[in-house]
């Protein structure tokens, strides 16, 4: 659905009580409408990352005829759920809470083939001098309880608009095609299962973690020892 879309939509289908207040109708209005813009320029962020991100994949595979990126996924966080993280930190719920709050509105993960291709791909978004890093975490050299793996970062990213220049915050999750399918596969059994999660599953789980890491490292050094690189 188009940001226009939203925004019709949802006037159009407001409780008769707001509907019938004019004052009501005007302030739900021009609430949508800044959540539209709030849309646009989170959009325009994760926009401005993956033109970025591609470039760079796209120069390793002219220069070294790889691609060190295996896939590109974004998503903004829908309504809801932005509403849900706030009432769960206990923070005020509206749109100037979740900017100042919230640094995951904006989300991309990139999955690299290997390991030391997450930390290239982190090095060159930090050298971006227009780049702000607010965040970064290394899940893989100090891995979650559960077992997680992946490097995250939060940056601050500029988008020029027809009249202004405005940074975004970006949450980048980086990590290989080995840790994406632990995480897929842990995120759903996790929160998709009606049934609780015993601490024998977590065990299992953090495992099978253990050794899909086992497996990238000794992946990685086939990739070295093929390219003869020390
Ligand atoms: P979603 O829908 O995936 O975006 P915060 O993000 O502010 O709550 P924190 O602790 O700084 O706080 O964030 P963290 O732990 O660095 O990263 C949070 C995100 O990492 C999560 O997003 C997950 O996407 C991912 N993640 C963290 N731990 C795990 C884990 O054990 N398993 C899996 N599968 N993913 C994990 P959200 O907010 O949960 O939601």
């Amino acid at each position: 659905m188009s940001e226009m879309d939203f925004y019709m939509e949802t006037l159009e289908n407001l409780p008769a009580v707001i509907n019938s207040n004019e004052g009501m109708r005007e302030l739900v209005a021009s609430l949508v409408y800044e959540f539209m813009e709030l849309q646009h320029l989170y959009d325009s962020a994760i926009e401005v990352v993956k033109t970025y991100l591609n470039i760079i994949d796209s120069e390793f595979s002219m220069k070294f005829q790889r691609n060190p990126i295996h896939n590109i996924d974004s998503r903004l966080k829908s309504p809801q759920s932005i509403i849900g993280k706030l009432q769960k930190k206990n923070l005020p719920v509206n749109i100037e809470s979740a900017q100042k709050n919230l640094l995951d509105i904006a989300g991309i993960r990139v999955t690299c083939c290997y390991i030391n291709d997450i930390y290239a791909v982190a090095d060159m978004l930090c050298s971006r001098d227009d780049f702000k890093i607010i965040k970064q975490k290394d899940y893989i050299k100090n891995p979650k309880s559960s077992g997680y793996r992946s490097y995250h970062m939060i940056v601050n990213v500029p988008v020029y608009l027809s009249n202004s220049k405005t940074y975004a915050p970006v949450e980048i999750q980086i990590r290989t095609i080995a840790m994406d399918f632990w995480a897929s596969l842990e995120h759903q059994l996790k929160y998709k299962t009606a049934s609780e999660i015993t601490p024998e599953i977590s065990q299992e789980l953090r495992s099978c973690a253990d050794k899909i890491a086992e497996t990238d490292i000794r992946m990685q050094d086939i990739f070295l020892r093929i390219h003869d690189i020390d």
